[in-house]
C-alpha cells in the first residue's frame, strides 16, 4: 500500500475567485451556477444548466457529463483494455484490478470553476502499475483516457502518468466509486483540475504525444495545474 499523498496545493485566493467571476465567466457558460470560493458561495442558478450537465449538491461535488445517460457497470462484462503502443496489451476484468496491489491516498480534488472538494479517501490501482505490465514502447510519450461516455477523453504525458499520487481509482471514501462519479474506475491526478480526472474509464490508449481532450478541444489548457493554467497564477 502507498502512503497517503498530500500534494502542496495552493488554495484559491481571493484574487483568483474574483479573477475567475470576472475573466473566466465567459468561456464558462456550462459552469456559471457552480460558484464556490473561500468566501463563501454564490447561489446556483440552475435554470442556466444546459441538459448535459447535472447538478448532485450535499456532498460539495458537482456532478458532470457530457451524454445524455451515464455509463452503467456491469462486473461480469466490463473490461478495462491497454492498448496503442506498449508491447503487452491488456484487457483486465474488474477482478484482475482489484487483485493489484492496491493504492490508496487523501487528496483535494478542484474544478476549474472554482468549486473544490477536501480530503476526498480514494482507493485504486496506480497506473505506473499497470504500464509495468504493459510496458510502454521507447517512442511512448502520452496517455489517453476513453471513457464509456463518449465523446470524454483526457490525457497525460506518461511523465505526469508517473506522479505518485496519479491512479484509477475504484473506491471513494470508503466505498466503491458510485455510477455518478465514474465507476467503476476513473482518473485521479490531484494535481490538475477536475476535467482530467476522467471518469468511466473504458479504455488507456499508449500515444506518440497526449492528445487533446474534450474540454481541450473546447479551449481549455492541456496541462490542468491546478492555480497555474487556464490563467491562474
Ligand atoms: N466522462 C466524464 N468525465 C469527467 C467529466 C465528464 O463530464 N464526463 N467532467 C470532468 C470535470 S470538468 C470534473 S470537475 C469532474 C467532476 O467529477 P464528478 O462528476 O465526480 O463530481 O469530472 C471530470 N471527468
Ligand atoms: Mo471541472
Amino acid at each position: 500500500m502507498d502512503d497517503p499523498q498530500q500534494p502542496d496545493l495552493r488554495p484559491y485566493g481571493r484574487r483568483a475567485f474574483l479573477g475567475m467571476l470576472l475573466g473566466g465567466a465567459s468561456a464558462l457558460f456550462w459552469a456559471r451556477p457552480v460558484w464556490h470560493g473561500i468566501e463563501g458561495v454564490l447561489s446556483p442558478a440552475a435554470d442556466l444548466l444546459p441538459s448535459q450537465v447535472r447538478s448532485i449538491v450535499p456532498s460539495g461535488w458537482r456532478i458532470y457529463t457530457v451524454a445524455d445517460t451515464m455509463p452503467t457497470f456491469d462486473p461480469a462484462s466490463w473490461r478495462l483494455r491497454i492498448d496503442g503502443l506498449v508491447e503487452r496489451p491488456l484487457t483486465l476484468t474488474y477482478e484482475d484490478l482489484r487483485a493489484m496491489p492496491q493504492a490508496r491516498q487523501v487528496t483535494d480534488f478542484h474544478c476549474v470553476t472554482g468549486w473544490s472538494v477536501g480530503h476526498v479517501r480514494w482507493g485504486g490501482v496506480r497506473i505506473r502499475h499497470l504500464l509495468a505490465r504493459a510496458k510502454p514502447r521507447a517512442e511512448a510519450g502520452g496517455l489517453a483516457f476513453v471513457s464509456a461516455e463518449r465523446p470524454y477523453v483526457d490525457s497525460l504525458t506518461l511523465r505526469q502518468a508517473y506522479l505518485s499520487d496519479v491512479m484509477l481509482a475504484y473506491d471513494m471514501d470508503g466505498q466503491r466509486l458510485r455510477q455518478e462519479h465514474g465507476a467503476p474506475v476513473r482518473l485521479v491526478i490531484p494535481e490538475m483540475y477536475g476535467y482530467k480526472n476522467v471518469k468511466w474509464v473504458e479504455r488507456i490508449t499508449v500515444t506518440r504525444a497526449p492528445i487533446d481532450g474534450y474540454w481541450e478541444q473546447r479551449g481549455y489548457d492541456r496541462n490542468a495545474w491546478v492555480g497555474r493554467s487556464n490563467g491562474y497564477g
